[in-house]
């Protein structure tokens, strides 16, 4: 089923709204000078999730989900605080790049901080996912909040190690996350046939258990239907997903390069055809859902409103200096020590012991808690012995209801 009317004209105006930021930003590249990259040909498969995503799920973007923010709410005026690193940027008050979010705001979708080394949020937004499972199987969440956690990367991010070992463990312990891969056929100047073997789509077959399916991410109504399928199947399911959306790449990979460079006429050509903003055009005036006419108000209107915001956001506060040293570590209550380092009579501890005694702690006063690691297990708790006993008494099962505890009423849940 197609979307509704207005949920097609809205996507519209963001396509329009993503263009005009992008033209912009290489219209006043003396003021845009941090490197940055735009989401031009990925809007379409971006906005799809960015209208559907709830605000009790979590999302990873990459560096290039520029639609995908505006997707979920945010103003080109508060992205473009970050591009011009701003006082009041809402991800990192001006410390982290263009398009590389963090955020925890009322009614949008929780977005854990970013990296800016590709596919580094693999292992991290899995790891979100087996909390995420962890809580619900312990009761320790809200049964009518089915959280869906989303990891977002390129093509080129998918050939690393660090995703083979995210995937392995979402189908190992069947968490709740969807694989959003935006595969536009090019790394930064690498094509795809340099890059890989096989697409994205095609490697997670080879993971047991990881529903797959493949579409054409240029197109709205395809991708917002796609979407919706693969959200309710990981929300319901509570499995893994992968979903391969092929898309062209419009602009430059960030300011630093200029596509001309590497790029044939033919390549950007070809990638030109597949604009995802004409091609929701055609459909709006094909199935009489808007005139020539409107459409055109929706372009003028969105470029005067774009470039308004752009010189808002120029003339916005820069960061004071006395705030550098602001938000580097999280404020500890633990900041002296206690109790007796060497209690009489008792023989020192060595340094393994005291680790085990203090997981078994945590494990023992935190509900929520995992431990988790190579070669932590059961059988003989690791060549140390790090994590000996620990099984016994917490269960090694993480995701059936009473599995953690001997019994129930071991939980402190003071
Ligand atoms: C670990 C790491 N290696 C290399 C880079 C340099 N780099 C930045 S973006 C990029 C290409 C990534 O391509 P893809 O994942 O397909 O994303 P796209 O930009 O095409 O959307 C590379 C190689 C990096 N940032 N991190
Ligand atoms: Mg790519």
């Amino acid at each position: 089923m197609a979307p509704e009317k207005d949920t097609l004209i809205k996507a519209y105006k963001l396509m329009c709204t993503a263009k005009a930021m992008a033209d912009v930003y290489d219209a006043n590249r003396t003021v845009t000078k941090y490197v940055h990259s735009t989401s031009r040909g990925h809007e379409a498969i971006q906005l799809a999730l960015g209208f559907q995503l709830k605000a009790f799920d979590y999302v990873s973007p990459y560096y290039r989900d520029e639609s995908l923010l505006l997707g979920i709410g945010l103003k080109p005026y508060e992205l473009m605080l970050q591009l011009l690193a701003k006082a009041d940027d809402p991800f990192s008050g001006g410390r982290s790049y263009y398009s590389h979010p963090s955020l925890r705001k009322d009614g949008m979708p929780v977005i854990p901080h970013q990296s800016s080394a590709t596919g580094m949020q693999a292992i991290p937004t899995t790891g979100l996912a087996h909390g995420v499972a962890y809580k619900e199987s312990q009761g320790l969440s809200n049964p009518l909040e089915k959280s869906v956690v989303v990891c977002s990367m390129g093509d080129g991010s998918v050939t690393e190690g660090e995703v083979a070992e995210a995937l392995q463990m979402a189908v190992l312990k069947k968490l709740p996350i969807l694989y959003f891969i935006q595969d536009n056929d090019w790394g930064i100047s690498a094509t795809g046939s340099e890059m890989r073997a096989m697409n994205a789509y095609e490697y997670a077959a080879g993971f047991k258990g990881l529903e797959r399916r493949s579409i054409d991410g240029s197109d709205f109504v395809e991708s917002w239907q796609a979407v919706k399928e693969a959200l309710a199947y990981v929300r319901v399911h509570r499995a893994p997903m992968l979903l391969h959306a092929k898309v062209p790449l419009l602009g430059h990979h960030t300011s630093g390069v200029r596509k001309e460079w590497y790029r044939t006429d033919e390549d950007l050509g070809s990638h030109q055809t597949n604009d995802p903003g004409p091609k929701l055009r055609l459909y709006l005036i094909r199935e009489n859902l808007a005139s020539d006419f409107d459409l055109k108000a929706i372009e003028e209107e969105t470029t005067l409103e774009v470039a308004k915001q752009f010189e808002d956001a120029k003339n916005a506060n820069d960061p004071k200096i006395i705030t550098v040293l602001d938000h580097i570590y999280t404020p500890s209550k633990a900041t002296l020590e206690t109790g007796v380092r060497c209690p009489e009579g008792k023989e020192p501890s060595v340094m393994v012991d005291a680790a085990l005694h203090a997981i078994d702690e945590i494990m023992r006063t935190h509900p929520e808690a995992i431990f988790y690691g190579q070669d932590v297990g059961k059988r003989l708790g690791g060549v140390f012995r790090e994590a000996a006993t620990l099984a016994d008494k917490y269960g090694t099962d993480t995701r059936s209801l009473y599995s953690r505890f001997n019994s129930w009423d071991e939980c402190n849940w003071g």
